[in-house]
């Protein structure tokens, strides 16, 4: 993305140079569901009947919506329709790893039960239940690792919180007042009361200093040491790596790192963005992040309802499809060792070259340069049908005529070779 390299400091998005001992879950991972779901979801990008675009979950901050008047959200929001077994089975049924939610995000509104405010789902709403209890629980049942995203910094909502300029003075606010009396309780009472988090993933610090960084993160560490925190927890000291939104790096990058994006054009549900990927776009995204090493996270917005938009069902349905038959190419892999070519990007296991045929070439014969090793075989992964091929010193040619996948992020070859890569 433009501007990625200045960002770069503005969100600490660098990860500590140490390897969290719990990483490797992770690096397999390669594939999450992010959701932001809070009061915004409700509003769906409409306030005083106008129409906001962009980041639906910013809306207060674009409306300069005072306090007290979105606290009268909170009192009409419902979400009769949220049900924890549907969304923990789209997450497998979509074949993620991971699953990251929204407990807390800029507004300052807690969607779970919290003793650290009366702002939060069981006493300022109809609800009066905590969808993160039933959430995390049917999550970790599917076997997919549960997060809460938590934003530490920016609480729009209180006095002393990061950001809110309209009702209250930045200048006069006492950060660590904040800090030690909302975020740090309630992030105790996430890392306590939901079982073992797979990831806490913070976003955008602020007004802590490297060292209090690092006694915030030593405090919350000890309550689950196994738990991984994202980048933006600041000051370079995250387990690894968020890059900016929408970025993929342009080559290989070492080490555990994530690319998120959001399946249409905001992270929170806006209920006139009708501009979601088709599962497609999304299978070509994954194994573009994959080709580089990396996972991607992609995010969907529920609306006030609790409901799922019907796109993003439809189209992660689809791309979980794909993966049962191909996802032997996705998870575990690592970067390939050959870098993107006109037909697609690679990715690698010991012995193995997947080739991600994302633009079927013209005549059928795909290239591979500077494929240093001795080919033995080359199939389709789907069907695992053998292909032709001739090597030609360290040219490999394949001919995929056979492969009746026409639709093109479908198709995925195998090489297998003898040697190192
Ligand atoms: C943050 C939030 O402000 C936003 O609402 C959303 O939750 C998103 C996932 O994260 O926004 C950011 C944070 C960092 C960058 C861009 C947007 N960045 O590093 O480029």
């Amino acid at each position: 993305a433009a501007g990625a390299q200045g960002m770069e400091e503005m969100w600490d998005s660098t990860a500590s140079k140490k390897e969290h001992p719990n990483i490797q879950w992770f690096k397999d991972a390669k594939f999450g569901l992010f959701i932001h779901w809070g009061l915004y979801s409700k509003l769906a990008g409409t306030w005083k009947g106008k129409n906001y675009y962009g980041s639906g979950e910013w809306i207060m901050n674009q409306a300069r919506i005072p306090v007290r008047k979105y606290d009268k959200v909170a009192a009409t929001f419902d979400p009769v329709n949220f049900n924890a077994d549907e969304w923990a089975q789209l997450a497998k049924d979509a074949g993620v790893k991971y699953m990251v939610i929204t407990a807390k995000h800029h507004e300052g509104f807690s969607m779970f039960d919290s003793k650290v405010t009366n702002f939060d789902i069981v006493d300022a709403t109809p609800y009066k239940k905590d969808p993160m209890k039933a959430l995390s629980e049917a999550t970790r049942m599917r076997g997919i690792q549960f997060g809460f995203y938590y934003s530490q910094f920016q609480d729009w909502h209180e006095p002393n919180g990061g950001r809110n300029t309209w009702d209250f003075d930045e200048s006069k606010k006492d950060y660590q007042q904040y800090y030690r009396d909302k975020a740090i309780p309630q992030l105790k009472e996430l890392l306590t009361n939901y079982g073992p988090l797979g990831i806490v993933w913070f976003d955008t610090p602020g007004g802590m200093t490297k060292e209090q960084t690092q006694r915030f993160i030593n405090e919350l560490r000890k309550l689950q040491p196994k738990s991984l925190f994202s980048s933006r927890v600041g000051q370079g000291l995250g387990d690894y790596k968020d890059f900016g939104d929408s970025e993929v790096p342009p080559v290989p990058i070492a080490g555990a790192w994530e690319s998120i994006y959001t399946h249409n054009d905001s992270w929170g549900y806006i209920a006139h963005d009708m501009n979601f990927k088709s599962s497609d776009e999304i299978i070509e995204l994954l194994a573009n992040v994959a080709s580089k090493g990396g996972n991607l996270m992609l995010n969907v917005g529920p609306d006030g309802l609790g409901t799922i938009p019907y796109y993003s069902v439809k189209y992660l349905k689809a791309t979980g499809a794909w993966l049962q038959k191909n996802g032997e190419s996705i998870y575990a892999s690592t970067a390939g060792f050959i870098p993107a070519q006109p037909w697609g990007v690679t990715t690698a296991k010991p012995g193995r070259l997947f080739l991600h045929i994302l633009n079927r070439p013209g005549n059928d014969t795909v290239l591979v340069p500077g494929f240093t090793n001795t080919a033995s075989k080359v199939y389709a992964l789907d069907g695992k049908m053998n292909l032709p091929f001739t090597q030609k010193s360290t040219d490999l040619y394949v001919n995929m005529t056979t492969v009746k996948n026409i639709h093109s992020p479908n198709a995925v070859l195998v090489v297998e070779y003898k040697g190192t890569a």
